[in-house]
């Protein structure tokens, strides 16, 4: 692993991702960086997984169900039926497969950066919040409450998010991933015993 291979790897995927996408790329990758640096983790890591969360972002919808088929990722009912859900997954395995990203932590930082998942690892919240709190990100609500925390506490920060998050998709009458749930009810548990509240 070196810094000249990230190179490489982000003219690689400049290829496979429109514009905005590419320049968000680049902003969760700053973005990640910075965080691990305020909370004493790996740069290296932070900035590789930041690079590549998106990776099998704009693979059609279609395409991405047949690549989940062909290589046995499983697909939940409610990926089936909002398969851009699927991205985070499939892009743990087009980073493995087509970068040559074997380290466990950073294909999981991917697989993990849509939905949360109950006890991420310090570099998973990283990408999760990274992603939603990047320089070009301006709809999400109380975004310079979720920037500030995002270098000060990873737990209370993705309780934030989910909870906003799970707002604005019960106001949008979106389907729920059980897994977006379960992460918010964990990160709740720990905002609750923090604050003494219920
Ligand atoms: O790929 P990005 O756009 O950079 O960001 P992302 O991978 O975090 O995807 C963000 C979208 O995913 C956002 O619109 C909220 C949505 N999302 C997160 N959890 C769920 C969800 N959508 C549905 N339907 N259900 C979920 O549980
Ligand atoms: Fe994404
Ligand atoms: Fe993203």
């Amino acid at each position: 692993m070196s810094r000249a291979d990230l190179e490489k790897y982000n003219k690689r995927l400049k290829k496979f991702l429109d514009e905005n996408r590419y320049y968000h790329t680049q902003g969760v990758r700053y973005t990640a960086v910075a965080m691990a640096m305020a909370h004493g983790t790996d740069l290296y890591k932070a900035e590789l997984a930041g690079l590549l969360h998106d990776c099998a972002k704009n693979i059609p919808d279609d395409k991405k169900i047949k690549l989940c088929r062909k290589h046995d990722i499983p697909i939940t009912e409610i990926e089936l039926s909002s398969p851009y859900l699927l991205h985070s997954k499939l892009g743990a395995y087009v980073a493995e497969a087509k970068y040559d990203i074997h380290d466990e932590d950073v294909l999981d930082a991917i697989r993990n950066h849509t939905t949360g998942k109950p006890e991420m690892t310090p570099l998973s919240q990283i990408i999760f919040i990274a992603d939603y709190i990047e320089p070009r990100r301006d709809k999400a609500p109380n975004l310079s409450e979720v920037r500030r925390m995002a270098f000060l506490d990873l737990d209370e920060c993705c309780y934030i998010i989910l909870r906003d998050t799970l707002n604005y998709l019960k106001t949008k009458n979106a389907k729920i991933d059980s897994m977006t749930e379960e992460a918010y009810n964990f990160y709740n548990g720990i905002h609750c015993k923090k604050y003494q509240t219920e």
